[in-house]
Formats: C-alpha cells, structure tokens, sequence
C-alpha cells in the first residue's frame, strides 16, 4: 500500500498599504475619505490617550496600565468593523478597540485607576468586562456564539487576545467548540510577539498562528497588524461569513508591542533594542498618514489639528475621571454573585468597618 497525501494545506497573508504608503487598489476596502480620516483620527485618540495613560501612572494617578504603542492599526482597524449589535470579548490591552467601539474614555481612565466601576458598560453596548485572566473569556466568547445560534440571532462575536493566549487550553477548548459547531465567532490575536518576557518561539513551534485554526476545521488568515486596512478587511469579511453562517474565523494580526508589557515591566531586560528599533520603521500611525497623503486627505496642518482635538477629548476624559467620587468600600462585594458566601460576609463586614 504506498502511501498517500489526505490533505494540503495553505495559509494566507493580507497586506494591502506598504510602508510607504502605496496600497493594492485592488484590495482596497470601499471607504469614504470620511470613513478613512475617522479610522486616523481614532488611530490618534488611541496613541494620545495611551501616552496619558502612562504619564499619569508615572504620576501616581492610576495603578498599573499596559500599554498599547504600536498595536493601534490591528484594534481599530477590526474594531472599526464590528456592528453596534455584535457581543465583543476584549483581552486587557484593547482601548483602541475601546474606543472604535464607543467605550466612553473617562470609564477606562476609571477602571486603570483602580476603579472597578469603569467595567459598567454603558446599556446598549454588547461589550464584556475587560478580562484580566490570560484566555479565560474565549470559552465564554464561544459560548455566546452558541446562544446567538441557538436563538437564530444574525449576530457575531468577536474575541480579542494577545499570542500568549494561544498557549492555554480555553484557546483550545474555545476553538474546538467554535469548529465543531460552526459557531459564528471571530477570534482576533494581536500577535505582539511576546508574552510578558516570553517571545513568540517559546509559545509555539508553529510557523504562523493562523495555521492553527485549521487543525480545528475553520480558516486562519495572518494580516500585517500595523496596516489598519488590512485588519478592517479581514474582520469585515469574517463578520460577513460569521452572521451569514460561514461559521469561525482566526484572524492573526501580525503586530509589535513596542512599549514594555505594563508600567511594572521593563523590556529592555529581556528584548534586544534592534528588534525594537526595526519595528519603529513599521509604525501603523506613519504607514497610514503616508497611504493618507498620497490621497490627499493628510498633511502636517491637518494632524496638527486633529492632534489637537485628540489631546481635548483626553484631557475631558481625564478631568470627567478624576470628578467621580471613590467608590464605597464595600462595593466591591456587589454583583459578584446572587448571594455573598458566609466567608465574603466576613470579608464585607471587615473593609466596611476598617
Ligand atoms: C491565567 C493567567 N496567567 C498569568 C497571568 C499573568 N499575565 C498577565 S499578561 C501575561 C502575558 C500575556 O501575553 P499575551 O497573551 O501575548 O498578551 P499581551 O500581554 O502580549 O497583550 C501574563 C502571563 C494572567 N494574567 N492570567
């Protein structure tokens, strides 16, 4: 009996603006010069409010906060084409995504400063509580895409987490459930390489993450994370399959942390300052404000302004976060279950009477 070949597979990559700012017209998303010039000016708020961020960690104004320098293109750019009544899983380092979503900003600076109340998601966003736990929410995301199916809703749910992720078993559990089920879920990785002060190499010895849909029966796709067209496409197409019952899809954006992993890391322990310096090159702000240029809908006068208006809608955002009273002490105790153990009682009992 010779032996013979059961399947071949292949994984695709989607770039579609260079670093120069030239695009495949071919691949071009139909956006308005409008719709083109909100995408950069949430690129901007995202990048602006991020730098505030850490300043006001550095100044003690908020606890510790992970930065997201370098991975603006890959959640605006998804973020920026899921529809209002689609359920969104977010990992803890997706304020772009936040943002494009509507999340009101003043809520995130809340919750960085310590403030579980920022997680309160305004009525009428489909959008879970940040999730700390390194994977947990992807079950979850799954499981919500079960109920949607089940109830014959023409929604989709979007997963958003980091490579390192992709190393626990709720990624695996998550994607097998999604690929047996045809469930209509999109799971975005921003792979920013590294996980903490672990890189890529030492999660998987996979060439590519996207592949690893495959195994679970649904297609993966690499997209240049730092090309916000690139990423709004993907997710777009996949949004389209996902509601029209096309079942899963692995978007992997291929991107760069470019910051330390949270204000209590220091990366340049553990990462080589080429590596850093050769991402720079790739920043999505640049690469877009060149495509941008090329179109005529960008020059110098015009980021300024817009510059401008990012740093204002911040500092609102930070005067509404600071006006808000402290929480009660014991509000921490509250929505955390029906009924309190007899142990969270005790616990009740002690901070309200500290
Ligand atoms: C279950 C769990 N284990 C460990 C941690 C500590 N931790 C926080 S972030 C992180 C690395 C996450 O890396 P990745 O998934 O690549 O996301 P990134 O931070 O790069 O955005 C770890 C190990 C955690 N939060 N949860």
């Amino acid at each position: 009996m010779p032996e013979s070949t059961l399947a071949t597979f292949s994984v695709k990559r989607l770039e579609i603006i260079d670093q120069n700012g030239n695009a495949d017209e071919a691949l071009l998303p139909s956006l308005s010069g409008d719709e083109l010039r909100r995408l950069y000016y949430l690129l901007l708020l995202t990048r602006t409010f991020d730098g505030r961020a850490l300043a006001l960690q550095r100044e003690g104004r908020i606890g510790t906060y992970p930065s997201v320098l370098g991975q603006e293109a890959a959640q605006v750019g998804s973020a920026f084409a899921i529809a209002r009544e689609e359920w969104v899983f977010p990992a803890f380092r997706e304020m772009g995504a936040l943002f494009t979503l509507g999340y009101p900003i003043h809520q995130l600076f809340q919750y960085w400063g310590g403030d579980e109340r920022g997680l309160r998601t305004p009525d009428g966003m489909n959008i879970f509580p940040i999730c700390v736990s390194v994977g947990t929410h992807l079950p979850h995301a799954a499981g919500a895409a079960l109920a949607a199916r089940t109830r014959g809703d023409r929604t989709a749910v979007v997963a958003y987490f980091g490579d390192g992720a992709t190393s626990k078993g709720d990624f695996h559990e998550a994607f097998n459930l999604a690929g047996v089920f045809r469930l209509p879920v999109v799971f975005i990785c921003q792979n920013n390489q590294w996980a903490i002060s672990i890189p890529l190499a030492a999660q998987t010895a996979s060439p590519t993450l996207a592949q690893k849909a495959l195994a679970y029966g649904f297609d993966g796709i690499q997209v240049d994370g730092n090309d916000v067209l690139a990423v709004y496409r993907a997710t777009r197409e996949a949004l389209e399959k996902a509601r029209s019952g096309g079942g899963p899809t692995f978007i992997e954006c291929l991107t760069y942390r470019m910051a330390d992993h949270t204000t209590a890391d220091d990366a340049s322990r553990y990462r080589p300052p080429e590596e850093v310096a050769a991402w720079r090159e790739r920043d999505p702000l640049l690469r877009f404000e060149r495509f941008l240029a090329r179109r005529g809908l960008w020059n110098e006068e015009y980021a300024a302004e817009l510059k401008g208006k990012a740093e204002g809608e911040i500092d609102e955002a930070v005067r509404r976060f600071e006006a808000v009273p402290p929480p009660e002490p014991g509000g921490m105790f509250d929505f955390v279950g029906a009924e309190l153990s007899s142990r969270q009682r005790r616990q009740r009992e002690e901070v309200t009477t500290f």
